[in-house]
């Protein structure tokens, strides 16, 4: 295993006991809905998220207890947003990460109040003293989650691409879903680390930067996936944008010319961390994880 690898899974360890503790099982009716969350928040995924806010913070010597709550915030909100779109609704999908979805273990009432729990308790942690002593940083942490996963983020994003599905768009405009669907939260991520570590503007800014160069290359891997990827080893279906005909990425650009695009963000966003030297070095190996990742 990899410097990278090993450090990504320790940081996925702590989350997922940190989330284990923050959804303890209840006995009742309550109990089904603390159920359903843990169904679609626990064991499961890369923790992509909150390793990008983990690393940003640990660039600026945040405790881990903070920053740790910080990432299950993002986590929360990057859960709830796949169990509501796994829903009929929605795209409909019965398999994420590797076990039925939300709604098909338990049910639709179910899985949309499992989601809006997650929803709502990731901003129950962001505004708790124990993710930062100072009001300020807890409220700047908030307000930025709160735009990244709304209309003008990740819930827009979503708006324009249950619209794209039946119109054909350019390359300005996949980009810009991706930017606002994706991008958001990836953005937020590697953004909030800087703000719980009270970083300055300019270390703030050049994160923004690093995170949505990262952010479209995640997308343009995920179209690659979706189109080439193996179903087992990503847990989910593929084909689904071929099948729906979207507009994506790999569409307008054919296989070769999106790998490339994407190879070039990469190499932008691991540019964009020049100033913090050495620290970023964490950061950088996400770019490269981004990149090489097969699931
Ligand atoms: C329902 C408001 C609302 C929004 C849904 C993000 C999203 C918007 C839907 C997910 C659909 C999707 C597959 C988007 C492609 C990019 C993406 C978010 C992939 C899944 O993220 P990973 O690869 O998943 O980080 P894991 O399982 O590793 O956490």
């Amino acid at each position: 295993m990899s410097g990278f690898e090993s450090r990504i899974r320790e940081t996925a360890e702590l989350v997922e006991i940190a989330l284990d503790r923050f959804l303890p099982q209840r006995e009742g009716p309550l109990g089904r809905v603390v159920a359903a969350m843990r169904h679609g928040a626990l064991d499961g995924g890369k923790r992509l998220r909150p390793f990008l806010l983990i690393a940003s913070a640990d660039m600026f010597d945040v405790p881990r207890d903070r920053s740790v709550r910080a990432g299950c915030a993002i986590e929360m909100i990057h859960c709830y947003s796949l169990i509501h779109d796994d829903l009929p609704a929605m795209d409909d999908s019965d398999l994420r990460r590797g076990r039925p979805s939300v709604h098909k273990a338990y049910d639709d009432a179910t899985a949309i109040l499992a989601g809006d729990a997650l929803l709502t308790q990731a901003f129950e942690i962001l505004a708790s003293k124990e993710t930062h002593p100072n009001a300020e940083v807890r409220c700047r942490l908030a307000l930025e989650l709160a735009r990244a996963a709304g209309k003008n983020g990740m819930v827009g994003g979503q708006m324009i691409d249950i619209y794209a599905e039946q119109k054909a768009f350019d390359l300005a405009g996949i980009e810009e879903l991706q930017r606002l669907k994706t991008g958001a939260l990836i953005r937020f991520s590697a953004l909030a680390g800087g703000v719980i570590g009270e970083a300055g503007d300019e270390d703030i800014a050049a994160l923004a930067r690093y995170s949505e160069d990262l952010g479209l290359a995640f997308q343009i891997v995920d179209d690659l996936l979706d189109a080439f990827g193996d179903a087992e080893a990503l847990g989910k279906p593929v084909g689904q944008d071929a099948d729906m005909d979207k507009a994506t990425f790999v569409k307008l650009l054919g296989a070769g010319g999106a790998r490339d695009k994407a190879r070039r963000l990469v190499a932008s966003a691991k540019a964009r961390l020049e100033r913090f030297g050495a620290r970023a070095e964490a950061l950088k190996g996400a770019a490269d994880f981004v990149f090489a990742r097969e699931k």
